[in-house]
């Protein structure tokens, strides 16, 4: 069997989250990176791995896949390492609540939120919009609320060990974590902060700091 492809962006945080996967479990891989933000748009052979433009996508011995959930289960399954996801149904379920809750919550007003509008958009001297900024920064607000709930006393948030949940969480709230309102708003989540920055300290999320983090 070949080593597996993943074609995304360093900066990328659901590409981070296919590395981390990678990472944790010990597998080679290559990153291809696929410039999906620049004025030409989205490459023409990454239409044709993941037609909805995004990133990452997954190719490995003729196989191809996206959806960063779905890759990561089946870098999780396809590969020897250490398990991510539980065996028990409660623990599966609930780090299959923690994936739903940053896709459909905590992604947008986070990266494209608040992130963008304070280190994306200075950097590119682009003026955000501040409206926005708000909006999103309530919805940020709750997301920590959710999550700092259902991590609870718990290590990792599907229990006392590291699951998919955690790696997909991190990368997203690291980056809102080097925003002004993220630190804010982390302080007032003691426990999501002290995970966060127990997960920051694992070797590939270092492995893995992409542009912006490493200029902090
Ligand atoms: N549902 C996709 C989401 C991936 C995604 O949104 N990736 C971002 C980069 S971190 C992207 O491609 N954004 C391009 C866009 O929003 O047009 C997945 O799970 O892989």
């Amino acid at each position: 069997m070949g080593d597996p492809v993943l074609h995304g962006l360093s900066r990328s945080v659901y590409t981070r989250i296919a590395r981390l996967a990678l990472e944790e479990k010990g597998v080679r891989y290559t990153l291809e990176e696929v410039e999906i933000f620049g004025p030409d748009g989205v490459p023409k052979e990454h239409l044709a791995r993941q037609p909805f433009g995004r990133i990452p996508a997954l190719t490995h011995d003729g196989f191809t896949l996206y959806e960063t959930g779905a890759i990561t289960r089946y870098v999780d399954e396809a590969f020897t390492g250490p398990r991510l996801q539980p065996r028990e149904p409660p623990a599966r379920a609930r780090m299959n609540q923690v994936i739903g809750i940053v896709d459909s919550y905590c992604y947008r007003p986070m990266i494209w939120g608040v992130f963008y509008a304070r280190i994306v958009a200075p950097a590119e001297r682009i003026q955000p919009e501040e409206g926005h900024l708000a909006q999103s920064l309530a919805k940020c607000r709750s997301c920590c609320r959710a999550l700092e709930e259902i991590l609870g006393s718990q290590r990792y948030f599907a229990g006392g060990e590291l699951t998919l949940a955690d790696l997909h969480v991190a990368p997203i709230l690291l980056y809102f974590s080097i925003t002004r309102e993220g630190v804010e708003t982390l302080s007032a989540h003691p426990r999501l902060r002290a995970w966060l920055d127990d997960m920051a300290a694992r070797p590939s999320v270092q492995l893995t700091k992409g542009k912006y983090e490493l200029a902090q």
